[in-house]
Parts: C-alpha cells; structure tokens; sequence
C-alpha cells in the first residue's frame, strides 16, 4: 500500500516550511490518512458499482477516523482492464474489479460463470458465486497472489447490440463484426456461433462502434445505458447469453500487510456495499429496457435454443469442459445441472 504522509515524513516536511506556511499546514496535515488505498475500475461513476464503492469508501474512512482512504479512480483514468491488471499485480493498485471474464485472462477459472447460457435465473448465479463456483475461484485468485473479497458484484446478463440487423437466432451470427472483451472463452464462443469476433479493452468500446471498426458489441444492460453505447447501435437481441460480475480484487501483498481491525473495516464495507449493488443492478433490470427504448433502441427476443444448439454441435461445451477440468465444471453442474 502506499503509506503517504505518515508523520515522520510531516515533521520533516514541517520542519522544512516556512513558519507562515504551518499554521495553515498543521491541520490538514494532522487529518491525513495513514493508509491510502488506491482502487482502479472501468466504470463511468454513474454505474453503481461506483456509487457502491463511493459509500464503502466513504464508510472505511468513517470507521477509521480518517486512518484509512480508499482512493477512487472510476472509468479508465488509470488505463484499460489490462493495464489494470497488472498494476494491481504490481502493486500500484491496491484493489480493481476485473470481470471474471477479464481477470480470466490470468486465472482461467474465473471464467466459469461465464460459460454460454449456463444459467437460468440470478437464483442460480448467486447460489453458484456465493457458493462452489466463487469458492473455487476465490482460491486460483490466491494462487495468483491475488486476494478476492467474499462478495462478487453484479455486471449482469450480456445482450447483444447491433448497428445492423437485429440477431433473431443462431445464423444471424454469421460474419457479425463484434466486439468482446479481452478473453479467450469470449471469442471461442462468438467463434462456434459463426460471428468473427474481435477483442478490445471496455475503453475502446464507443469509438470502435462509432468509426464502424466493429458492428455489434455485448453487455448488461445498465452499462449499455451509462455508457451512452445506444447512440452508437440500433438493434438490442435479448440474447441472455452469459452472466457477468465483477470480483473486488486485492494486491495480495498489501491485503496481508494491512493491519487486522483495517482489513475487518475495509472487508465489511466492500462487501456489504457489494450486496447493495447486487439489489440496485435488480431494481435497474426493471426499468432499463424501458429507458433504453426512448433512446431509440428497439429490442428483440431470441430463439435461445438455436444458441445452444449450435454450441454444442461445433463443440464449444465440450472443449470447455476439458479446458476447465472435471473439479471446475463439476462445481459449475452442481448447481445449473448438466451442461453438455
Ligand atoms: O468490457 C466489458 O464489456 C465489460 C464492461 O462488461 C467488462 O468489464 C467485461
């Protein structure tokens, strides 16, 4: 963690003011936090998972008189996921919340939950990450040298917008030009549906469908809306395709290295705020599609099945259930029965 200011490095820096500088110094000085923590996402703030994080925040330097500052750097200020990414590893963030299809890209079982059309409801996803599923993944963060906090929070169901054509079913993947995230898992699935998949980093995201460099994208609906993607696209296929969430990550080092009473502090205000989130994303599912339609985006269904029809007959379940060995997909059937 960076210690900032503590107050060895204050007397110095005092002894060095001017005398008429200190009396306006004193005070603000004697108030600075001990611990700063630096915590890195990809989200604009408007995005609850912000707004969460804002009030856990707030509530850590609250608990801790101060002591400890959790520093908020929202929507890309510090780079794209993967830069994140390593800047968490590094050490130069203290936190960042990768979805599990980013942090995938470093510990590939996170990418369980993100198996095509695996769930059924949020019933099954939070049976399967509050239990099994986010168990195990929880513990390949930490051989990673990683620390996952208990509490994963929302991204949401994926749909798919397109500036073309509306996707009706299976075949109208054919040749789309769409964006996915940074993930293996993404492009093999996009890839098995017949569409040519293209990876970019979230920060790319509106430029890329702007200047036509992709025609489609996918995402949960609420970031569709904060991040303004309906100016940029026409069609959105309700196609359900895989749950997201987002998992509140720790540079391992300065997670151990943090004081017992900080690391319950911190710990309980993260996650608590987490659970918040999970209920504003569901009171948000209720009215984005109608907020979104005013936009000008109009909405479509899909033929579900035509999906997984297609996916098992080019393999993709079959080759992902080895790639995540018997233990993985094993913890993800026994909560969403058999897949394939
Ligand atoms: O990049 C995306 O599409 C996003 C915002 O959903 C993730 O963080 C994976």
């Amino acid at each position: 963690m960076t210690m900032t200011l503590d107050r060895r490095t204050l007397l110095k820096g005092m002894a060095a003011a001017p005398a008429v500088g200190m009396a306006f110094s004193v005070p603000r000085f004697a108030r600075a936090a001990e611990i700063q923590l630096r915590y890195g996402n990809n989200l604009p703030l408007s995005h609850p998972l912000n707004i969460r994080a804002k009030e856990a925040a707030d509530r850590i330097a609250k608990e801790t008189d101060g002591r400890v500052e959790m520093m908020i750097f929202p929507a890309n200020q510090l780079g794209g996921d993967t830069d994140m990414l390593s800047q968490v590893r590094s050490g130069a963030l203290t936190f960042f919340t990768p979805s599990s299809l980013v942090i995938a890209t470093l510990v590939p079982t996170a990418a369980l939950n993100a198996v095509g059309f695996a769930f059924k409801d949020y019933d099954q996803v939070w049976k399967a990450m509050d239990g099994p599923v986010g168990a195990l993944v929880r513990s390949k963060v930490a051989d990673a040298r990683l620390y996952a906090l208990e509490t994963m929070w929302d991204n949401g169901f994926r749909q798919t917008t397109t500036s073309g054509d509306p996707i009706a079913n299976a075949d109208s993947m054919a040749g789309l030009k769409i964006r996915v995230p940074v993930s293996p898992l993404s492009i093999d699935m996009f890839s098995a549906l017949g569409a040519s998949p293209t990876s970019l980093q979230f920060s790319e995201v509106y430029s890329a469908l702007q200047t036509k460099v992709v025609d489609a994208q996918e995402n949960p609906l609420p970031i569709i809306q904060v991040s303004k993607i309906y100016e940029v696209q026409k069609n959105c296929a309700l196609t359900n395709h895989i749950w997201d969430g987002y998992w509140f990550i720790a540079n391992g080092r300065q997670w151990s290295g943090l004081p017992d009473d900080v690391k319950d502090v911190v710990a309980r205000a993260i996650n608590e705020a987490g659970l918040k989130q999970r209920e504003d994303i569901r009171t948000l599912n209720s009215s984005v599609q109608s907020d979104l339609e005013k936009t000008g985006l109009a909405f479509n269904t899909v033929e579900t099945d035509s999906f997984r029809a297609k996916l098992k007959e080019n393999g993709f379940y079959a080759k992902w259930s080895k790639e995540f060995g018997d233990e993985a997909w094993g913890a993800l059937e026994s909560v969403v029965g058999t897949l394939a």
